[in-house]
């Protein structure tokens, strides 16, 4: 039996892994919310601490063959030099990164960045982030991404696993290795960054119990768990974010891949995760938690809502923060001269369709900056559980959608785990399959408002 630690940037799972017939089984061992929290002096923290006591707590009543660390990306904490964990690790939406990209810009263009890490730009991307730290909390410090860091409390062994230092902003897509280019110019100090590992390199002992190093990128581990039917086959990651893409043997660093907005991260076995980061269910949890109501009865209701009379585009910067978001939602529509949804089904509608038409647009940027035909995509993560969102992207990309596996980093994360244990095991075929129904012009038509908008 093994055992996945996946952090979700709204909840975190201790998961147990057994395999059988080269099939992974899943139990839920423990669930646990990790949702960003205000800070004392202003901005927003995970609480981290709370996160190592559930892990902690959790691993009490199991003895596995090994365990494997995933989680969101791009934030880390910073080791001081006696070991500890110096101040908070800060959440990605928190805003003192606001204006810093253009003092990174000022060290190194956007193009030569884009060419070296193949990164789509965040303005809060690792690198963004670091640059927005104080010099002299940098000095003398280590930088740990988030499994990463679990990883050093658990085994007091640090490193930096290879897919989720591809999200920093920092490593070279082609090279896979630390950019010292990068670093120097930007003026990092080179002992900030530890030795990298990769998936399925052994990290240290939690007790006698080896950790192993998976995707430690949530978005890795669930492509490692993506059934892929054949080569013309994408991928829909779906949770608070939906990661849209390919997975590529290449990175593609090419202007229009850039000017596309699309990411080269390093994926398991040397392969890249080309895709789009677009936001995804963070709008309907957020939706959710100002309401305080269940989401079963919204999404029957949303199902009969009339089709496409408000759609919003999730990566306006304006849904970015936590907060009141039908608010927000109803003033982005009033600025687009669109209908306001005038209930919480109206508001679960503009929700799904505008997820839906975001991964339309993106897989079909995908295909044209890749070159390749994809005839079906797989829908995995927690979105694949909506049935309305997978039927609406099917229809929006006009193809049909694989939906499942839904616990995908979880079983990504143990299928890393199972291989180096010497097991066998592929990953779980999908569940449902949603056919793409209507006529695709009425999409097109409200993609076309928001352009205009
Ligand atoms: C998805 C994800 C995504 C990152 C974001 C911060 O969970 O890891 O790939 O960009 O969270």
């Amino acid at each position: 039996m093994f055992v996945a630690i996946d952090l979700g940037g709204s909840s975190g799972r201790v998961m147990l892994g057994e395999v059988s017939d080269g099939q992974v089984s899943l139990t839920e061992l423990r669930r646990f919310a990790t949702g960003p929290r205000p800070r004392p002096g202003g901005g927003l923290r995970w609480d981290v601490q709370a996160i190592h006591h559930e892990v902690l707590d959790a691993l009490r009543s199991v003895s596995p063959l090994s365990i494997g660390i995933d989680s969101w990306a791009l934030d880390y904490g910073l080791i001081d030099s006696s070991g500890s964990l110096d101040g908070d690790v800060r959440c990605y939406r928190d805003p003192r990164v606001e204006g810093v990209d253009s003092q990174v810009r000022a060290l190194i263009s956007d193009d030569e960045h884009y060419r070296i890490t193949g990164l789509q730009h965040m303005p809060f991307n690792t690198i963004y982030q670091l640059m927005s730290e104080p010099p002299e909390r940098l000095a003398g410090h280590t930088m740990l991404m988030l499994p990463d860091l679990i990883t050093y409390w658990l085994t007091g062994e640090i490193g930096a696993e290879v897919t989720i230092a591809s999200t920093t902003g920092l490593l070279d897509a082609t090279t896979r290795q630390w950019s010292s280019d990068i670093v120097s110019r930007i003026g990092l100090p080179s002992s900030l960054l530890p030795p990298l590992r990769q998936p399925g390199d052994h990290s240290g002992l939690f007790g006698s119990t080896q950790v192993v190093a998976v995707g430690s990128h949530d978005t890795a581990s669930a492509v490692t768990a993506v059934p892929f039917a054949s080569s013309r086959s994408a991928y829909i990651s779906c949770g608070t974010w939906s990661l849209v893409g390919l997975k590529l043997d290449t990175p593609v660093l090419t202007p229009a891949a850039q000017q596309a907005n699309f990411t080269n991260e390093s994926g398991v076995d040397g392969t890249v995760r080309f895709l789009r980061n677009t936001m995804g269910l963070w709008l309907l949890n957020e939706s959710l938690r100002s309401w305080a109501i269940s989401l079963e009865p919204l999404l029957t209701a949303a199902a009969s809502e009339p089709a496409l009379t408000a759609v919003v585009d999730p990566n306006d910067p304006l849904f970015f923060a936590p907060g009141d978001m039908p608010a927000r939602i109803a003033s982005y529509c009033t600025k687009t001269s669109q209908a306001v949804p005038s209930s919480p089904a109206a508001v679960v509608r503009t929700i799904m369709e505008s997820l839906a038409l975001s991964h339309a647009s993106a897989l079909h940027t995908a295909q044209r900056l890749a070159d390749r035909e994809i005839d079906v995509v797989h829908l995995v993560g927690g979105g694949a559980k909506n049935a309305l969102l997978c039927q609406l992207t099917a229809d929006a990309c006009g193809i049909p959608v694989h939906a499942g596996p839904v616990e995908a980093s979880s079983l990504g994360n143990i299928l890393v785990q199972a291989r180096t244990a010497g097991f066998r095991a592929s990953p779980t075929p999908p569940f449902a399959t949603y056919l793409p129904k209507g006529s695709r012009t009425p999409w097109q038509a409200a993609a076309q408002r928001l352009v205009s908008g």
